[in-house]
């Protein structure tokens, strides 16, 4: 039988559900108009008051914001409360390399909580279970998010956080978890790794996971339930708009319900911002309707997916979304990790010695990311010694490194090996077919 954390919103009647949407939505805009800067002049530019917005129908008067917005006004120029009222921040990484920051107040943790309550318990999780939680724990609201939930559904929470793979499963082992977190690909290297160490599925007591922050297949789906012996289920959320938990799955498994009464999601066409009508793909956007430190209006999230409402057989009301089919801008996710082009492109620049011409070959082997940076050399570097070329391709190396945080293969090529565009460059080479 399904089980819900909060069977009163989860459940609700669409008109009720509207109505409370609307409310906290004019709440929201007014708020932010006379606390945040930026809302309030996008919302003069744009001719809108906040008496404008009486009801959800209003919400397309408001403007998108953006990416840039939250590096623009870094670290703290879009909260909506005095520092003193933000218990938390969190940030996640950009395209300069600069951070982004959100805020939460006590009132957001206890929501951010509630609603990765709900994904737990639609995963069927209860007090009785023991979760293993190997998100990273730090600035990434993987661990502190997915914590935050299970402490609330009253679980018994092991704070492993990421690496170190065979005292995972030693404390798998040893500490009976029956429930893991942790991105889909990790998943599978862990099942990698227990085969290393002669541990099968029947010397653990895990029996479901929640996974996510990648993209990831039906095929991984069944791959990660076969090795580990569990029921694997998706949870989706960005950093912008909370973090883990803006939307779950359920035991239908064909999407991700939006927990709609603290966010409304919008789909648009990427190119020119215009609402889609239902069931169309396009440019996802959230509002925070109930959030206190870091509400977004509008927010671009760049995930390209598709809703689809209606009643679900889990009786959740929700509106679901399908998984993202990609995103909109040119950010790779990389073994969890974003990277974006430019930034590799802004580390080989800096170094100089190397033709501004490389390409980026993403593939997945055994479940693992591979992470190719292909990069050309300048004529005159062509007839260098050998030595010499191992020491640049140990500097790019080790530049990569520090500016992403994750290692990189990097392969020097012969002057004018990578073909040069007509239009716009191709920097990526993306061989995972994950759609
Ligand atoms: O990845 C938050 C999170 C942590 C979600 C743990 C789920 C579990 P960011 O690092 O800001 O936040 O990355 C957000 O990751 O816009 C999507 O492109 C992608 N993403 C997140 N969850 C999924 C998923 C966290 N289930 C970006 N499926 C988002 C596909 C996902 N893509």
């Amino acid at each position: 039988m399904e089980r819900y954390w909060n069977a009163e919103m989860e459940c609700m009647d669409r008109d009720s559900l509207e109505t409370l949407q609307s409310y906290r939505l004019m709440r929201t805009v007014r708020r932010v108009y006379d606390n945040v800067p930026l809302y309030r002049e996008r919302m003069d530019a744009a001719g809108v008051k906040p008496e404008d917005i009486r009801s959800i129908k209003d919400l397309h008067k408001l403007p998108f914001t953006y990416k840039q917005d939250l590096r623009d006004t870094y670290p703290y120029g879009l909260f909506a409360v005095p520092m003193n009222q933000v218990v938390r921040v969190h940030a996640s990484s950009g395209t300069t390399g600069k951070k982004i920051v959100v805020g939460y107040t006590a009132n957001d943790l206890d929501m951010w909580s509630e609603c990765c309550a709900r994904a737990l318990t639609a995963a069927g999780a209860d007090n009785t279970d023991f979760m293993h939680v190997s998100y990273g724990y730090g600035l990434f609201t993987g661990g502190f998010g997915v914590h935050g939930g299970a402490e609330k559904v009253g679980m018994t929470v092991i704070p492993v956080s990421t690496g170190n793979s065979k005292q995972q499963i030693n404390v798998l082992k040893d500490f009976g978890s029956t429930f893991i977190c942790c991105t889909p690909s990790y998943a599978l290297s862990l099942a990698e790794t227990m085969a290393e160490m002669g541990v099968t599925k029947d010397d653990i007591k895990l029996r479901a996971g929640l996974f996510g922050a990648e993209p990831w297949t039906e095929e991984m789906r069944r791959d990660i339930e076969q090795k580990l012996g569990i029921k694997a289920m998706d949870i989706y959320g960005l950093t912008e708009i909370m973090g883990p938990g803006v939307a779950f799955e359920c035991s239908e498994q064909t999407g991700m319900h939006i927990n709609e009464d603290h966010f409304i999601p919008e789909i648009i066409d990427p190119d020119t911002g215009e609402v889609l009508p239902e069931g169309a793909q396009g440019e996802l956007v959230f509002t925070c309707i109930s959030k206190e430190a870091f509400p977004m209006l509008r927010y671009r999230t760049r995930d390209i997916v598709t809703l689809e409402r209606g009643v679900c057989s889990c009786g959740r009301t929700f509106v679901k979304m399908k998984k993202p089919a990609g995103r909109s801008d040119d950010m790779l996710i990389i073994r969890g990790v974003n990277v974006f082009p430019s930034q590799i492109e802004s580390v080989l620049l800096s170094l100089g010695n190397t033709a501004p011409y490389y390409q980026i070959i993403v593939d997945r082997v055994n479940n693992n990311d591979t992470f190719e940076i292909q990069v050309e050399i300048s004529p005159d570097m062509f007839t260098d010694t050998v030595g010499n070329l191992e020491e640049q391709t140990k500097r790019i190396r080790e530049a990569v490194h520090t500016t992403l945080g994750i290692q990189a293969k990097i392969t020097l090529v012969e002057p004018k090996s990578i073909p040069r565009a007509e239009g716009k460059s191709v920097h990526v080479i993306d061989r995972r077919k994950l759609h």
